[in-house]
């Protein structure tokens, strides 16, 4: 019924397994029955996004604005942002009775999405385009509301760790007693960027705030790139979050849930790699204390992951979706291993982002 209910332009056939590697939304491909054209149809997952009306809002009035922009720079918006396709009664979701909700987009063609960084130059480019993109939300209203409430508020990520692990609700807690310390011994960290905000030191953006590599398309023949997805959490933020999480799930030579830690390096040249090319297209309007927060950003948005990974461990994997017994608490491991590594080479860190002044 969900196929049904959208503007697909006449009737399509569904595949019904799932497509890609997100850990939240529910994601298919639909093609129109003469496969002349196919697309995204995805349940929106409304455990996460509980009001995925005004997520669709957002997601709306950031792709108008993406699309000016583009069109203004001789852009191609058709491939290069998120197209949502209206269902046929003209809304921007659809509401099934069970209660789910799903929307559709334009399926962007000829693209690659990267699960792990192949290639300097492929690394070179994620950096690029999200530089890119944040420079064309520079003057998005920053009073665009939150999807997620305090999503990347590390502090409250601790706590909400620090509540689960005292409810211990599936008995798991006697299994993790070295990563418990590892993130008590961290509480402080916590706070870095939040106080840097607080204080003023640093500018509150409009951020992508999920910049998973594989939330990056690259153009498949020409290599450059294309379309920045997964708009959900598109809000107000900090560009430490956006550059943070990609150094998190691509500065390394391993998968986010490789579950042996031997196998886990954080690689400070493909962190420089990533910093080169970010700033070379988002570093302009950046003051030195904004950079220097990227490397900060790197390691809280790594322990914040290891945390939320590790508290939805403890919450019996009911979050993020999971493929294996404990695959929460594998990627939670890898996590922190990247932050340990992070941790020896900080200076190095720092003086990449903000050669001379730290
Ligand atoms: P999640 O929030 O679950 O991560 P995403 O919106 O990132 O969901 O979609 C999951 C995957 O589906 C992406 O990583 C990508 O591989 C693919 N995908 C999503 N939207 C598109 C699109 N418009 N065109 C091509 N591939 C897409
Ligand atoms: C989720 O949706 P996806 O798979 O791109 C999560 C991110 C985490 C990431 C960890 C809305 O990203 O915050 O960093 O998993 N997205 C949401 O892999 O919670
Ligand atoms: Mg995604």
């Amino acid at each position: 019924s969900a196929a049904n209910a959208f503007d697909f332009g006449g009737p399509v056939l569904c595949d019904a397994h799932h497509y890609g590697e997100g850990h939240i939304n529910d994601t298919f491909v639909v093609w129109r029955e003469d496969h002349s054209k196919r697309f995204i149809l995805q349940r929106i997952n409304t455990d996460t996004f509980t009001n995925p009306v005004g997520l669709m809002e957002n997601v709306c009035g950031v792709t108008r604005h993406l699309r000016a922009k583009i069109l203004a720079e001789g852009g191609d918006p058709a491939r290069e942002t998120l197209n949502v396709i209206p269902t046929l009664s003209g809304s921007t979701c659809y509401l099934d009775a069970d209660g789910g909700a799903w929307r559709a987009y334009d399926f962007v063609e000829d693209t690659i999405c990267l699960q792990q960084v192949g290639s300097e130059a492929d690394f070179r480019t994620v950096a690029e385009t999200l530089g890119k993109f944040q420079n064309q939300l520079a003057d998005y209203p920053a009073s665009t509301s939150e999807t997620i409430a305090r999503f990347h508020d590390t502090p409250n990520r601790y706590a909400n760790f620090e509540k689960a692990l005292a409810a211990d609700a599936l008995g798991r807690a006697k299994n993790i007693t070295s990563e418990i310390e590892f993130i008590h011994a961290r509480e402080q960290d916590c706070h870095v960027l939040l106080d840097q905000l607080a204080a003023g030191e640093i500018p509150l953006r409009v951020t992508h705030n999920d910049t998973k590599i594989n939330n990056v398309l690259i153009d498949a023949a020409t290599g450059k790139g294309i379309c920045v997805i997964d708009l959900d959490t598109v809000m107000p933020g900090l560009s430490a979050y956006d550059f943070g999480d990609s150094i998190r799930t691509g500065a390394n030579d391993c998968a986010e849930d490789e579950p042996d830690q031997s196998k886990v390096h954080f690689d400070l040249h493909l962190y420089e790699v990533f910093a080169k090319g970010y700033l070379s297209t988002a570093g302009a309007s950046m003051s030195m204390a904004e950079k220097k927060s990227l490397a900060w950003g790197a390691r809280l948005m790594t322990l914040e992951c290891g945390i939320r990974f590790l508290t939805d461990y403890l919450e019996g994997d009911h979050y993020f979706h999971i493929a294996r017994p404990d695959h929460n608490l594998d990627r939670a491991r890898t996590q922190f291993t990247l932050v340990r590594q992070m941790e020896e080479v900080f200076d190095q860190m720092l003086e990449i982002v903000c050669p001379d002044n730290h």
